[in-house]
Order: C-alpha cells, then sequence, then structure tokens
C-alpha cells in the first residue's frame, strides 16, 4: 500500500514541477518549443541523439555495420542535449514529431527518409544494409518477436520500475512493487531464453541483441538506476553472461560511448563524425590539448 492516496480531480490539470528529475522537460503536450534547424555533416546518415541506452543501440548498429567494412553506412552523429531541450526544436521535431531521441535522416535517397524510434532505425538499417537480421523467415521472425518484444518492455523497465524507484521524489512501495515484480519477470525470461541460446534470438548476434543490451545489460551491471542489488540482478547468471560477452565487441565499445556527456572524460565522445575521432576527439583529448 502507499504512504498517501491522491483522489483525482474530475479535469486534470498540469502541474509544471512535479518534482521529479525529468519535471523540467516534461509537459503534457507535442510540437516545437523553438525555432531551429539541425546540422548536417556529410555523410549520408544523420544522427541525432544521445548515449541513452536508446540512444546507444542506434550508434552500436551504425559502428557494427562499419566493422563489416560497409562504408555507406558512414554517419554523423550529432548530441540532443534532452535536459536542455533540444528534442523541442522545430529541426528535432520534423525528423521525429514524438521528440525524442534517437531520431535520424537518411540523406543517401532524395527526397531523404526520416527514421524515429529505434526499433525502426534497427530494422531500416538492417535491411538497407541486409545485415543482423536473418533472411530465413523462422529466424527472421524470432529476432523480430525480441526486437518488439525489448520496444514493449522497456518502458516498464524505465517509465515504471527506474521512475518509480530512482526519479520519483518520493518513494511509494506500490508502484515499486508492481514495477519491480515485472521487471524481474522480465529479466527472467531474458535468463531462460539466453540459457539455451548464445544470443537473444539463437546463434547469431542480431539487431534484437542491439536492442535489448542497452537496456538490461546496463540494469545487470548496475549502471541505470544502482539497482542491481535490490533486483539480486546476479542471478540471472546468463543474462550476465551474454552482457559481458556483447560487451566485448569491439563496435559495442565504440557505440556505447558516441553523444555521451557524463562519465569518465575518455568514456565522452559527444559528437562522432569519423573514426579517427573515437582516438583524438574523446573530451579527456580534447580538454587535454587546450
Ligand atoms: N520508444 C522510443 C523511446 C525513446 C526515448 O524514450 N528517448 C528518451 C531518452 S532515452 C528521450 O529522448 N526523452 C526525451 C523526452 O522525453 O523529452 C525509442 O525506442 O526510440
Amino acid at each position: 500500500m502507499s504512504d498517501s492516496t491522491y483522489t483525482p480531480p474530475r479535469v486534470w490539470k498540469w502541474t509544471p514541477d512535479s518534482g521529479s528529475r525529468f519535471s523540467s522537460i516534461n509537459r503534457p503536450e507535442a510540437g516545437p518549443t523553438h525555432e531551429k534547424d539541425l546540422p548536417v555533416g556529410e555523410h549520408p546518415f544523420q544522427l541525432y541523439s544521445l548515449a541513452t541506452p536508446n540512444g546507444v543501440k542506434a550508434t552500436v548498429m551504425f559502428e557494427e555495420l562499419l566493422e563489416l567494412g560497409i562504408r555507406e553506412a558512414e554517419y554523423d552523429a550529432w548530441l540532443i542535449n534532452i535536459m536542455e531541450g533540444d528534442q523541442f526544436s522545430s529541426g528535432f521535431v520534423a525528423v521525429n514529431p514524438n521528440s525524442k531521441i534517437p531520431a535520424l535522416l537518411d540523406r543517401s535517397v532524395d527526397p531523404a527518409i526520416r527514421v524515429f524510434e529505434s526499433g525502426s532505425i534497427l530494422l531500416y538499417l538492417a535491411e538497407k544494409f541486409g545485415q543482423f537480421l536473418p533472411a530465413a523467415p523462422a529466424a527472421r521472425t524470432e529476432t523480430l518477436n525480441w526486437l518488439f518484444w525489448q520496444m514493449g518492455s522497456a518502458p516498464f523497465l524505465g517509465g515504471g520500475f527506474g521512475h518509480f524507484y530512482a526519479y520519483a521524489p518520493e518513494k511509494y512501495a506500490y508502484p515499486i512493487n508492481r514495477y519491480t515484480m515485472e521487471v524481474k519477470r522480465q529479466l527472467d525470461v531474458l535468463d531462460r531464453q539466453l540459457a539455451e541460446n548464445r544470443y537473444i534470438a539463437g546463434d547469431e548476434y542480431t539487431i534484437a541483441d542491439m536492442a535489448i543490451w542497452p537496456w538490461y545489460g546496463a540494469l545487470v551491471k548496475n549502471m541505470v538506476y544502482e539497482a542491481a542489488e535490490f533486483l539480486q540482478a546476479h542471478t540471472y547468471t546468463h543474462v550476465v553472461r551474454w552482457t559481458d560477452e556483447v560487451a566485448q565487441r569491439p563496435a559495442v565499445k565504440r557505440g556505447r560511448i558516441v553523444n555521451k556527456i557524463w562519465g569518465d572524460l575518455s568514456s565522452q565522445l559527444h559528437e562522432r563524425h569519423q573514426a579517427s575521432d573515437f582516438e583524438q576527439r574523446t573530451q579527456d583529448k580534447l580538454q587535454g590539448s587546450n
């Protein structure tokens, strides 16, 4: 039971400062708040993002494609600072009317194609380059099963559990218990799947791994919400095994630091425009050279 109850009024009214960590960027309407164009670089793909778990899915995919030697997948990754409201610029809203990162513009085609929602971005790139999505119907469908599983499940982890356990200004037993149970159930779903399979959808590393790893891998490694002990994350041994294996991939090591503006300076590459940026333009190098 919660410590206090709330009787909803007949008509809900917005309280601009609800006191939660993200109250400054939340509002009950869509659309731009200010006029500003997005920057455009020289590469076919323009990514507008931030290194949250949703953003990392896209940068890992690009780095995996480049790791395979696919030069056509070159991209510019521009920083969208969601705490400063960059997602509400007119330019960003034109690429993603939902005002959430990641958002992508494919300028290799005319007219350019906008792609938003991380799952749509992964699927778009997988189909465009014929990679990380098996062609055989059974394996393709299993990959898509798990891709869509992530899209439906992670909001309970982030918006539900993470919000009430870590970000809400007051802690209440009811939502924390409800979402903890659900997140532990989800971890068990993954653990059982990974007990039987090397990767999420079978023997092959796919866009399903790229979608699920940034959220559930970060959770079991205590990198989001500081909840690993609370959830007894170490008991999901197959999830931990898979998390560690995926983390060793060179493309994952690169992709996870793109558009990152927190943590160790050597793990922050605010913008990515070329491969050498990983060696030359992380914040430790930039600040060291000043
Ligand atoms: N379902 C979306 C979720 C994207 C999302 O929630 N992005 C967050 C950061 S992780 C965001 O941009 N939040 C800004 C806001 O809510 O204003 C996806 O998978 O792309």
